[in-house]
């Protein structure tokens, strides 16, 4: 994107730099509305800079301001545990960002616990299970195909009976069964919530998806209201701009980026960056 504004701005701007410039900003995913923004920003500004700056700062300037301002952390209290659940479609991501999570939070000597609700797969619990035993981090799991809710309930009670700071839900994602999938959610969170409430509900979206991600978390987000997102897939990908057209579109922060497949490949979401990275 950066390339076609410093163009514009020293005025060696063609129809078909334009017809470029707004092919890049479809393809990375920010949507219609916010496209229209960016090349009316980019227009409005005085040409001939010799830097090529100016058109850069008008979009800088409407990026970060599509940003919401609004605390990015997660929640947390000294006397229960803060519960968070992490839901999402098949393959976005959940199992893998619960586990980079759990690793993020422990870091600051905080002790975390982990529940294996996704038990319609017996790999999804292996997989979890096999993260926990790396980062030593303890873990709830139930036999395959056991009620996830019930899983969810014995992991709040072990979490609130031994003091742990932080209890982190992984969930199963199929959509082929919607309805009961949503169903499911509600009814973890209502268990659950019998013990202790859970503070935060991520959505996790794959940064690659496209602009199907939106109408996936909407979806999500009627069963159960999403406090963050967690945006994964990040690395290699000139797609992100999905991540601010989601958050635009639920008013629900992004919170934290995933850019691999490893535990430390994630981080918590940086507005700065993220904007300057879709600028470059
Ligand atoms: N490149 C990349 N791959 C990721 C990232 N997060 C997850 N994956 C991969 O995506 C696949 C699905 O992840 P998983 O956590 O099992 O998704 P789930 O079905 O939502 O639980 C796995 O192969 C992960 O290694 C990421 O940030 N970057
Ligand atoms: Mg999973």
């Amino acid at each position: 994107m950066g390339k076609f504004l410093a163009k514009f701005s020293r005025n060696e701007f063609t129809p078909e730099d334009e017809r470029d410039l707004a092919n890049v900003l479809i393809e990375s995913d920010l949507g219609s509305a916010l496209t229209e923004k960016i090349l009316a920003a980019a227009k409005s500004q005085p040409t001939n800079s010799q830097d090529g700056e100016s058109a850069i700062s008008a979009v800088r300037a409407v990026l970060r301001s599509s940003l919401m301002e609004t605390d990015r952390g997660i929640f947390h209290s000294n006397d229960r545990p803060t519960v968070i659940l992490i839901v999402g479609v098949n393959g976005t991501g959940k199992t893998t960002s619960v586990a980079k999570l759990a690793k993020w939070l422990s870091e600051n000597q905080k002790k975390v616990l982990l529940a294996a609700a996704d038990t319609f797969r017996a790999a999804a619990v292996e997989q979890l299970s096999t993260w926990a035993d790396r980062l030593e981090i303890p873990i709830v799991v139930g036999e395959t195909g056991a009620d996830p809710a019930s899983v969810a309930f014995e992991a709040a009670s072990r979490a609130v009976n031994e003091n742990f700071s932080f209890l982190i839900i992984d969930t199963a994602g199929r959509l082929h069964t919607k309805s009961n999938l949503m169903d499911e959610l509600s009814k973890i969170k209502r268990v659950v919530e019998k013990i202790t409430p859970i503070n935060e509900t991520l959505f996790v979206l794959d940064g690659t998806t496209g602009q199907n991600g939106i109408v996936q978390a909407k979806t999500f987000a009627q069963s159960v209201p999403l406090t963050g997102l967690i945006v994964t897939k990040l690395d290699g990908s000139a797609k992100g701009g999905i991540a601010l057209a989601t958050e635009m579109e639920l008013k629900t922060p992004i919170k934290f980026i995933g850019t691999g497949e490893r535990e430390g490949d994630f981080a918590a979401f940086d507005p700065e960056i993220y904007v300057e990275s879709l600028l470059s």
